[in-house]
């Protein structure tokens, strides 16, 4: 693998050496580690070389945005329509579509590219489906690297579709400057389960679907949920009070007032400061993210597969306890276990 050609590939804005790259930093192999992490130094130094920041009440040149909500609200058909109208106002959109079904059935990739059809026809659009992997549902591994990859190769607004609602999933709020959560009208009594803690990530609450037959059901949604922010803690951005919004992506319905909401986003003083100081603590994150899990690597490189099994199994049994197998683990690195001192 030729990490600087890659790298050159990547800045020329090949679309090849996108898809390449993502496929290096998503990859379990040693090798192809060794190789992403010089290839992400490269792109980490682009990117803070050219920050491409506009101050003052815009939203930054590089926006990156999650788009939350459970299966089915209709998040691809959003991001569809959302990113047609991006790209007609002259920017270059990247989706990452995170699937959490693909990895069980392999099935519904085709699903989003089909749902993504004018998106996935226009020369300024990059559409990427992901499995989610081994976490569950919001990302995977590799989803703060593969935005990176598309900011650096020039898309200067990001989409990250997830079902976000997964159990272990790094929250995909922590990756992305801003969280769209997207519901659907409430079916029965039913409100979809969400959990506050998804409610209290986003920035921005949309109910689509206000078309039709589920347009009335998608207003009394609207009201539970402004009845529901209002009561929740205010939001970190000054001036900023979460919206919920009822929108109906298939019909263009209500885009005037996300618009609006977007513009009055971009009205506020705060907004640049707000963006810089979310940015860098998700670096710090990214950091102790990182060499957790290069610590894991690390010492399962130490062990065989048959030790892993002996250890789990002792653990399961009752036999070892979870912080006993931590504190061997540190001695067996040489490493006093700092916990010990306080006993
Ligand atoms: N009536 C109506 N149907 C919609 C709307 N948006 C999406 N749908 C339909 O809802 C279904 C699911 O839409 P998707 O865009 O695939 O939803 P999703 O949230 O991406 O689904 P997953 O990726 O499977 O979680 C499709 O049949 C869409 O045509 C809308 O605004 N109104
Ligand atoms: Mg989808």
């Amino acid at each position: 693998m030729d990490v600087h050609q890659l790298f050159e590939g990547l800045i020329r804005r090949e679309r090849l050496a996108l898809a390449r790259a993502i496929t290096l930093v998503e990859s379990n192999k040693a090798e192809d580690r060794k190789a992403a992490t010089e290839l992400m130094i490269g792109v980490d130094k682009q990117l803070q070389s050219n920050p491409h920041q506009n101050t003052g009440n815009q939203l930054p040149a590089r926006w990156t945005m999650a788009i939350t909500g459970p299966p089915g609200a209709g998040k691809s058909t959003f991001i569809d329509k959302l990113g047609r109208q991006l790209i007609d106002c002259g920017h270059r959109v990247a989706v990452l579509a995170i699937d959490p079904s693909s990895a069980r059935s392999g099935g519904s990739i085709l699903g989003d590219k089909t749902r993504m059809q004018d998106l996935s026809t226009r020369d300024e659009a990059f559409i990427r489906p992901s499995p989610s992997g081994a976490t569950h549902g919001g990302t995977n591994a590799a989803t703060k690297e593969a935005i990176d990859l598309c900011l650096a190769a020039g898309y200067d607004t990001v989409l990250v579709e997830t079902v976000g609602v997964g159990q272990n999933e790094i929250a995909v709020s922590d990756l992305v400057d801003w969280t769209l959560l997207l519901l659907m009208g409430r079916s029965g009594d039913d409100l979809q389960g969400i959990k506050r803690g998804i409610v209290e990530a986003a920035d921005m609450v949309l109910v689509n679907k206000a078309d039709g037959e589920g347009y009335e059901s998608a207003l009394e949604t609207q009201r539970y949920y402004q009845t529901a922010l209002s009561l929740f803690p205010p939001h970190a951005l000054p001036g900023w009070k979460v919206p919920c919004l009822a929108i109906s992506a298939v019909q263009e319905v209500g885009w005037e007032s996300f618009w609006s909401a977007i513009k009055d986003l971009q009205a506020l003083p705060q907004l640049a400061n707000w963006v810089h100081h979310k940015r860098a603590n998700q670096r710090v994150f990214s950091f102790y993210r990182m060499l957790n899990q290069a610590l894991l690597e690390y010492w399962s490189s130490l062990h065989s597969k048959s030790t892993h099994a002996d250890l789990e199994s002792a653990l399961r049994s009752g036999q070892l306890s979870p912080a006993q197998a931590v504190s061997e683990s540190l001695r067996a690195w040489g490493l006093e276990d700092s916990r010990e001192k306080g006993l």
